[in-house]
């Protein structure tokens, strides 16, 4: 597998992003072309023990169904019990060279914000990064200040050998900045959940 092609366009979602039945979503989204699905049930609003497992079993089978990676966010106590491809934590979670010692086949995300966090995280402990916020977001209640797309630029430069993915604010408008600053692909949730034409967003993303 090609890890950076596989990330190419990638919906983060659980179903507090979601306006309208979230199964519904994420099938528009993988009739329109995403190549890369992440759970992250995570927020106000977001469900949690036994609706939360149930929720993510149903997005796993879709997404095995039509060979969509399937990672989940965050919680490792879901690894296993989906049989995700993997994991992607922030710099508040799991340490990844722990993550690493407990899922040696499975792929590892990072995200990192900033030159702090680029410095002194483990990066060979890990498959791909994430990178952001790209652009301001209001999806997530706590993000971090946008970074714009030369924070792409300084990550890869850093680490050209590494998948990158941009986050944050991306859209259907400004994706191609991302992808032409050096991403290998662009993870979004509004762009898509809030889409009104999904598989067009997923299409024209
Ligand atoms: N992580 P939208 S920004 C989940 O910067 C998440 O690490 C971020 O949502 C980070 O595509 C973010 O709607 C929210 O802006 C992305």
């Amino acid at each position: 597998m090609d890890l950076s092609k596989k990330l190419r366009k990638y919906l983060i979602m659980g179903s507090q992003n979601c306006p309208r039945d979230p199964i519904e979503i994420l099938k528009e989204a993988i009739y329109g072309g995403i190549t890369a699905f992440q759970y992250r049930e995570k927020g106000p609003g977001s469900l949690e023990g036994e609706a939360k497992l149930e929720l993510g079993k149903k997005f796993r089978e879709l997404c095995r169904k039509y060979n969509v990676l399937f990672i989940v966010n965050d919680d490792s106590a879901l690894v296993e019990p989906l049989d995700a491809d993997g994991i992607h934590v922030g710099q508040d979670d799991v340490d990844v060279e722990e993550l690493r010692t407990l899922f040696p086949e499975k792929l590892i995300g990072l995200s990192i914000s900033n030159e702090e966090e680029l410095l002194g995280s483990s990066i060979e402990a890990v498959d791909y990064l994430g990178a952001g916020p790209v652009f301001d977001t209001s999806t997530k209640v706590d993000a971090k200040e946008a970074v714009g797309v030369g924070w792409i630029e300084r990550v890869k430069r850093l680490h050209p050998e590494v998948p990158l993915v941009g986050i944050g604010g991306i859209t259907v408008e400004n994706a191609s900045e991302v992808i032409e600053a050096g991403a290998d692909g662009v993870s979004v949730i509004s762009a898509i959940t809030d889409a009104e034409d999904v598989p067009k967003a997923v299409e024209k993303l």
